[in-house]
């Protein structure tokens, strides 16, 4: 699916930035398709500063992103990361 950056709808935007944000933590180590453990750190350092109070933060966060368990986070895995922090943010939790 291709946006026409001219005449993006507010949502259209919001899902090119969360692919745009992934592809670029993604990119900088390892397979360009998923993110390691630093990507993930790196990224929501950045992008999401207050959420990772410190290194066991990261690693229970990254362990439960990792879904299949292959040591890495993709895009699928991320986008559940984005999607309950949504839902969190809209005040509608998830539940497991
Ligand atoms: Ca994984």
């Amino acid at each position: 699916m291709a946006f026409q950056t001219a005449t993006m709808t507010q949502l259209e935007t919001s899902v090119a930035c969360m692919m745009k944000v992934f592809d670029t933590y993604a990119g900088k180590e390892g397979k360009p398709d998923s993110l390691t453990k630093a990507e993930v750190k790196a990224l929501l350092e950045n992008e999401l500063p207050g959420l990772l109070k410190n290194q066991e933060d990261l690693d229970k966060l990254f362990k439960e992103l990792d879904f299949n368990g292959d040591g890495e986070v993709d895009f699928n895995e991320f986008m559940v990361l984005v999607a309950s922090i949504t839902c969190v943010c809209h005040g509608r939790p998830c539940k497991k």
